[in-house]
């Protein structure tokens, strides 16, 4: 197992830099992919590789691809350099980096598994947030019959690389914010366990940088067409669902940490 951190970036303003700085002092392989930034926030980023040796790559995309497409180049890089697993993080802060390395123990105890984070929301995260999720979640648990899918939506995950590249490679959806919760049905309809890790999640408010490119309208809309074509494809793959479930073959095997 060779893990890195990926941590995808969209406009996330001077967060980035301090967010990728953090990283790199618990993490020695990160690789950053910034899709068509027009705020200038990876400007300069390069230098922190200096103190960091060779251990920090910067991919630029041209132009805004989306957080998915993002991720798919990021872990087509990392699989190139030898990679098996990314963690991908938030580029804003939102992310702890104290807990990078529970992810990677976690990835070590269990490497055929997707370790999502469990966010565990303070008294600043909005309520929206935090229950507007649950439509999700549920949405999700049902399309896997409840494979072991604790939040659809929390961006700090671990993904085994190879499975989640297949995935791709089966749809044309998941590139942009239908990423995180499309991939994660999508890796439990291939047999991929879970493992659920509770991380701490921060809300940043404006003055002190934090930055949302979600749109609640066009990414709700996003998300409800998603669920929608999953939906179908829980019917399709239903018996195989059930037959799994019937013997005990679901994706709760590997026990959450
Ligand atoms: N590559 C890429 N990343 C994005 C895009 N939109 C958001 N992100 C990243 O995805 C992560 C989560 O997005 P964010 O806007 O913080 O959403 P929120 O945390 O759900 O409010 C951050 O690291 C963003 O930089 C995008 O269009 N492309
Ligand atoms: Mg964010």
């Amino acid at each position: 197992m060779k893990p890195c951190v990926l941590i995808p970036s969209y406009n996330s303003g001077p967060l980035l830099r301090k967010t990728v700085a953090g990283v790199l002092e618990v993490w020695d392989d990160v690789f950053v992919v910034i899709d068509g930034s027009t705020d200038g926030s990876a400007d300069g980023l390069e230098d922190l590789a200096e103190g960091a040796g060779t251990r920090l790559r910067v991919h630029r995309l041209e132009v805004n691809q989306g957080k998915g497409s993002a991720i798919l180049k990021g872990i087509s890089l990392a699989a190139d350099e030898g990679f098996t697993h990314a963690l991908a993080m938030d580029a804003d802060g939102q992310h702890p980096a104290s807990h990078v390395r529970n992810f990677m123990e976690a990835g070590r105890k269990f490497p055929e598994a997707l370790v999502l984070g469990e966010p565990v929301f303070d008294e600043f995260a909005p309520a929206l947030r935090v229950n507007g999720r649950k439509v999700s979640n549920w949405w999700a648990n049902l399309e896997t019959l409840w494979w072991g899918i604790h939040d659809s939506l929390f961006g700090m995950r671990l993904y085994p690389i190879e499975p989640l590249k297949k995935v791709f490679s089966q749809t044309g959806f998941a590139r942009r914010f239908d990423f995180d919760p499309e991939v994660a049905v999508r890796l439990c309809w291939a047999g991929v366990p879970v493992v659920n890790l509770k991380t701490p999640v921060k809300y940043l408010r404006a003055d002190e940088g934090g930055v949302s490119q979600f749109r609640y309208f066009r990414d709700n809309t996003l998300l409800t067409f998603m669920h929608m074509r999953l939906f179908f494809g829980f019917l399709i793959r239903l018996p195989v669902l059930v037959f799994r479930k019937k013997n005990r073959l679901d994706g709760k095997a590997a026990a959450d940490v």
